[in-house]
C-alpha cells in the first residue's frame, strides 16, 4: 500500500501548536511556483492555489456521494498528481537555528523534500503541517518540492459538501524557530462577570500586558486584574507579548468564560444566542484559497448584517479569518476537518468513525485544529467535524479535546443522542420539532441549530418563527444559516455550479446556497436575515414607542434613534428621538413624537444606528428599525361608470380597448398590452423543488405550467363588460373559473376578478393573480408599497413601507440559478410609464423583460434574454418559499390554496390626470 493510502495521520511532522508569528525571521513562500500535472510540461502555478482553477483538470462538485468506488482506503490508480517546486535563498542574516517549514493547507496529500531530502507527508487538507528544516537550509538554491495527490486515504475523512479541488492552496512559510525561544503557548484568560476580574495566566513563555500593568508573568502563574470582557458584541482585546529571552510574541488577549449552566450554555455569565452562519471558503476565482482581504470582506459583511456567529463548516478556516473574528467580535464554533457522508449511501458499513484503524487521524485532526485555534476568544465551542455518523473514534476525539481544553464546550451534531457532546444540536429541524425540543429541553443540554434555513436560491423563508422559538427557550440557543455564500465558480461573467464541467457524478446546482451571491453581493436572504435578527427591536402600541435591546450582553448606549414620518410615502416631519438606556434584554418605553396632521397613510420610521464609526460600519450604519402605522389611507373616488362604446371590431371602454372575442385589454391609451390574464404559475424556486417537500412536482403533475385558457362568454353591457373565463390544465378535470369585470370613467379602468375553483384541486398554487404583456419600452419603475428589495410571504420582514423607484432590469434578483424571484409585496399602487395601477387595497407585483416560461427553463442568468415586451404580474398572493430545499417546507398559514377568492386593480392613465 502506497502512502497515499495509509490510514494514519502524515509523517515527518512537528508536534502540532499555536498559529503565531513572532519577531523571529520567517520568510512567506507565497508566489509564483513551477507547476506540472502527471507528469505533463513545467510551466508556473500561483501557491496558494488549486490547480483546477489554473488551467488544470477541472473542478468537480459532488455533495454527499464520493466521486470514487468507496473501497477505504483505497483510492482510483487515476489519481491526478501535481509536482510543485520551489527555489528559494535565505534572506541575508537568516539565523543558524532550527526552522519550521510551515504548509497550511494541502488537498489532500502531500510529500514534501527540501534539497532532495524527504520531510515527510501531510494530510488533512485544511489543518497545517510543520517540519523540521534548519538542518537542511542553504544561503541560496533551496530546492522545495511537494508532490500532491487529489485523492488519498484523507479523502474518505474529507467529503463535505464542496468542489472537490486539490493542491498547495493554503499559504507556505519558513519560520526560523529559535532555541529558547516561545515553542508554543496557551493563553488562559477568563472573565469573572460577578467580580469583573480577568484572571490571566500562560503557558510557554512569559507575558506581558502593559496596558493591564502586568509585566513579565511567569508561566504557569496567574494575575486577577479588573478587565472589560470580550464579547462578540464588545469584541475588547488586550495588546500584550508572550516571550522568552530570545523571542516575542505579540499577541491578543480577550476575557470571557464559556460555561454549561443548567443546561444553558453562556459566556460571562449570560446566555448567548446564536444568529449565525455557516461559512465555507470560497472564492469564484480561487476556490478555497481565500485572500485575507476577502476573508475580511467576510466578516465586515457579516457585522453589518447583525450576524454574530460563525460556524466554521466544515473544516478549520484559515486561521486568519479567526484573528478578524477575535477583532471584529463573532461568536465561532470552529469545526475539524472531518465528515465522511458517502458512507451514509451505504448505509454506514465501513465508516471510519467507528473503525480503529482511522483512529490516530481522527485524534491528529482534533489535536492539529485545538492546538492551532487554542488561543482565539472568538472559538466558544469546538466542533468534531460533520455528517461522520458516530462511532469511537469521534468519542476519542470529544475526550481527548475536554481534557486538553476544559474551557470549551464541545459540539458535533452527529451524535444524537448527546453521549459524548455537551451541546445538544440538530440540523433542519422544523419549527415544530425546536418547538417540542424546547418545551422538553431535552438530554438538558443547551439546543443549537448547527443548520437551518437553507439559503438555497429564494429564501430561506420561515427565519422569523425561528427566532420566535429562539426566544420563547432559554436553552433554545439559536442557530447557523446554511449557509454563508453560494460556491459559483466565475467564468465567462457566469457563475457555474455542479455539472458545468462535465463531472459525470455531481450535485447540480446544490453548491449554490448562500446569503450572498458567488462575487458576495448580499442576496435578499441576508437583507432578511439582517432584519429578523436586529439587535434591535422598535414596534409600537397607541402612543408609545417600545425599544428592546436584543442584545446579550450590551447595552443600547452607542446606538442613536431618529424618526421619520411619511405621508403616502413622503416625508414630512423627522427628528430625534431620545431613549433612555436600555440593558441587554430588557425594554424601553418612549412617547411617539407629536406628528403634524396629513391627509393619506401615514408610516412613522423609527431607526437605531451607530451614533459613532466602528471597526466595521460607518455611523449612521442601520442596525434595527420599526414602522408604526399612523393614519389609514384616503379614501379613493369610486368609478363613476362609462358606457362600452364598440367602433369597428373593437370594444372601447373608457381609455381602454379590448377584443370582443377573447375579451382581453389589447390598448390602454397609446399602449399595446395583452393582457390581464389569470396567471397560476411561477418559476420554481430552489424550495419549491425541495425533495421533501414536493409543491415543484405537484404543480408540474397538476399541469399549472400549461394552463389554458377558454373564454365562455363576452358581456358587454351598458357600462360593464364581463368577460367569463375557465382556466384549468390540459387533461385535468379541476380548473378555476375567473370572470373579469371591467368598469371605467374618463381615464380610470377598474377590474374585478372573481375566482371559483371548480372540482377537486390537489395541489396548493404557486400564485393567483394576473399577468399582463406591456411594451418592451418601459423601463421607469415606481411603487408605495414595501420595499425596497423583494419581499414574499415568509421572507418579508426586511421590506418597509415606503415609495420606491427602480427600473425593470434593477428589480430582478440575479439567482445563479434562475428561479422567482423579485416580487414587490403590499403595493398601494405601483407606476409604469404612463399607467398608474392601485390596488383595493394592496396588491404583489413582478416586473421582468421575460415570462415566468422563461425563467423556468433558464439554467443560468445568461440563458434569459429580454423579449420584446415587459410582463408584469399583479397578484392577491403568492405561496411562500420555505426552505424545503433542505429543511421545512412552507409553513401552513403562508400556504396558498386554490379557494374562492375576489380581487380588483384600477388602471389609470397617468398624462391625463
Ligand atoms: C447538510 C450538510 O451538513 C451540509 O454540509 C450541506 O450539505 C447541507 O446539508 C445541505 O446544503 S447534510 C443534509 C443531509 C441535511
Amino acid at each position: 500500500m502506497s502512502y497515499v493510502e495509509d490510514m494514519g495521520p502524515g509523517t515527518g511532522a512537528l508536534p502540532p501548536r499555536a498559529f503565531f508569528r513572532s519577531d523571529a525571521p520567517s520568510l512567506p513562500l507565497d508566489g509564483t511556483w513551477q507547476f506540472r500535472l502527471d507528469n505533463g510540461d513545467w510551466g508556473p502555478i500561483t501557491v496558494p492555489g488549486h490547480w483546477q482553477l489554473q488551467g488544470h483538470g477541472s473542478p468537480a462538485y459532488t455533495n454527499v456521494v464520493y466521486p470514487f468506488p468507496v473501497e477505504p482506503p483505497f483510492v482510483p490508480s487515476e489519481n491526478p498528481t501535481g509536482d510543485y517546486r520551489l527555489e528559494f535563498d535565505l534572506p541575508a542574516h537568516w539565523p543558524d537555528e532550527p526552522a519550521a517549514l510551515r504548509f497550511e493547507g494541502i488537498d489532500s496529500c502531500g510529500r514534501v523534500w527540501l534539497n532532495d531530502v524527504e520531510l515527510g507527508v501531510t494530510r488533512g487538507s485544511r489543518l497545517p503541517t510543520e517540519f523540521e528544516v534548519g538542518h537542511l537550509l542553504r544561503a541560496s538554491g533551496n530546492v522545495l518540492a511537494v508532490r500532491v495527490h487529489q485523492w488519498s486515504s484523507g479523502s474518505y475523512l474529507e467529503d463535505q459538501d464542496m468542489w472537490w479541488l486539490s493542491g498547495i492552496f493554503r499559504s507556505v512559510t519558513l519560520l526560523s524557530r529559535p532555541r529558547g525561544g516561545v515553542a508554543d503557548y496557551q493563553l488562559h484568560a477568563s472573565y469573572d462577570h460577578v467580580s469583573g476580574l480577568g484572571t490571566l495566566s500562560v503557558d510557554g513563555g512569559m507575558i506581558t500586558v502593559p496596558e493591564l500593568d502586568v509585566h513579565d508573568l511567569l508561566p504557569g502563574k496567574s494575575v486577577s486584574v479588573p478587565v472589560e470582557p470580550w464579547s462578540a458584541e464588545s469584541p475588547r482585546l488586550y495588546d500584550g507579548v508572550v516571550h522568552t529571552a530570545v523571542e516575542n510574541v505579540p499577541v491578543r488577549i480577550g476575557f470571557r468564560t464559556v460555561a454549561i449552566e443548567d443546561g444553558v450554555l453562556t459566556v460571562n455569565g449570560a446566555p448567548i444566542v446564536f444568529r449565525g452562519v455557516n461559512r465555507h471558503e470560497h472564492h469564484p476565482r480561487s476556490g478555497r484559497a481565500v485572500p485575507p482581504e476577502v476573508a475580511l470582506a467576510d466578516v465586515l459583511l457579516m457585522k453589518r448584517h447583525n450576524v454574530n456567529a460563525v460556524r466554521t463548516s466544515h473544516y478549520p478556516p484559515d486561521p486568519r479569518f479567526l484573528s478578524l473574528c477575535d477583532e471584529y467580535g463573532l461568536w465561532v464554533i470552529d469545526e475539524c476537518d472531518l465528515e465522511t457522508h458517502g458512507f451514509e449511501k451505504l448505509g454506514w458499513e465501513g465508516n471510519p468513525s467507528d473503525d480503529q484503524r482511522w483512529a490516530d487521524a481522527y485524534l491528529d485532526r482534533m489535536r492539529r485544529m485545538v492546538e492551532r485555534d487554542k488561543n482565539h476568544p472568538s472559538i466558544v465551542l469546538w466542533s468534531l467535524g460533520n455528517e461522520s455518523h458516530t462511532g469511537r473514534n469521534l468519542a476519542a476525539m470529544a475526550e481527548w479535546t475536554r481534557d486538553r481544553d476544559p474551557s470549551r464546550p464541545v459540539h458535533y451534531e452527529g451524535d444524537f443522542d448527546c453521549e459524548y457532546v455537551d451541546v445538544h444540536s440538530r440540523m433542519y429541524a422544523s419549527h415544530e420539532e425546536v418547538d417540542s425540543i424546547g418545551r422538553e429541553h431535552r438530554h438538558g443540554k443547551p439546543f443549537v441549530l448547527c443548520e437551518f434555513a437553507h439559503a438555497m436560491g429564494n429564501g430561506p423563508g420561515g427565519m422569523l418563527e425561528y427566532r420566535e422559538l429562539f426566544e420563547r427557550y432559554r436553552h433554545v440557543q439559536g442557530g447557523f444559516i446554511w449557509e454563508w455564500i453560494d460556491h459559483g465558480l466565475e467564468k465567462d461573467g457566469q457563475f457555474l455550479y455542479g455539472g458545468d464541467f462535465g463531472e459525470p457524478l455531481h450535485d447540480g446546482n446544490f453548491v449554490i446556497d448562500g446569503l450572498v451571491f458567488p462575487d458576495r453581493t448580499p442576496s435578499p436572504g441576508l437583507v432578511e436575515f439582517a432584519k429578523v435578527f436586529e439587535p434591535v427591536r422598535i414596534s409600537g402600541s397607541g402612543s408609545a414607542i417600545q425599544v428592546a435591546n436584543m442584545y446579550d450582553h450590551v447595552s443600547l448606549e452607542h446606538l442613536r434613534f431618529e424618526w421619520v414620518y411619511e405621508v403616502d410615502g413622503v416625508e414630512v416631519a423627522s427628528g430625534g428621538l431620545e431613549v433612555p438606556p436600555v440593558a441587554a434584554g430588557q425594554v424601553a418605553e418612549v412617547a411617539r413624537p407629536e406628528l403634524p396632521a396629513a391627509p393619506g397613510e401615514g408610516w412613522l420610521t423609527v431607526r437605531a444606528s451607530l451614533a459613532s464609526p466602528t471597526s466595521w460600519a460607518d455611523a449612521g450604519h442601520v442596525l434595527g428599525w420599526g414602522q408604526i402605522p399612523v393614519t389609514g389611507p384616503a379614501p379613493v373616488t369610486p368609478i363613476s361608470a362609462v358606457e362600452l362604446v364598440g367602433i369597428g371590431d373593437a370594444l372601447w371602454l373608457g381609455p381602454g380597448e379590448f377584443d370582443p372575442a377573447t375579451g382581453l385589454l389589447t390598448r390602454f391609451g397609446e399602449y399595446q398590452v395583452t393582457g390581464p390574464r389569470l396567471d397560476l404559475w411561477r418559476a420554481p424556486t430552489d424550495n419549491d423543488r425541495g425533495s421533501d417537500h414536493p409543491d415543484e412536482r405537484a404543480w408540474r403533475e397538476a399541469g399549472l405550467h400549461r394552463l389554458q385558457h377558454r373564454v365562455a362568454e363576452v358581456d358587454a353591457e351598458e357600462n360593464t363588460l364581463v368577460v367569463r373565463t375557465r382556466v384549468a390544465p390540459p387533461a385535468k378535470g379541476f380548473g378555476m373559473l375567473a370572470d373579469y369585470t371591467w368598469t371605467a370613467d374618463g381615464d380610470r379602468l377598474r377590474l374585478r376578478l372573481d375566482v371559483t375553483p371548480d372540482g377537486e384541486w390537489p395541489c396548493t398554487l404557486p400564485r393567483l393573480g394576473l399577468r399582463l404583456a406591456l411594451p418592451g419600452e418601459l423601463d421607469a419603475v415606481e411603487w408605495f408599497g414595501l420595499g425596497p428589495g423583494e419581499a414574499y410571504a415568509d421572507s418579508r420582514q426586511a421590506a418597509r413601507v415606503g415609495r420606491f423607484e427602480s427600473t425593470v432590469d434593477a428589480m430582478q434578483t440575479p439567482y445563479v440559478f434562475p428561479q422567482e424571484n423579485g416580487n414587490r409585496a403590499d403595493a398601494r399602487w405601483v407606476r409604469i410609464g404612463a399607467i398608474e395601477i392601485r390596488g383595493e387595497p394592496v396588491f404583489d407585483f413582478t416586473v421582468r423583460r421575460w415570462t415566468s416560461e422563461d425563467l423556468d427553463a433558464a439554467r443560468h442568468t445568461a440563458d434569459l434574454e429580454a423579449r420584446e415586451h415587459v410582463y408584469l404580474n399583479l397578484d392577491l398572493a403568492q405561496h411562500g418559499l420555505g426552505t424545503a430545499s433542505c429543511g421545512p417546507g412552507v409553513l401552513p398559514q403562508y400556504r396558498l390554496h386554490a379557494q374562492k377568492a375576489s380581487f380588483s386593480l384600477t388602471f389609470q392613465h397617468l398624462d391625463s390626470v
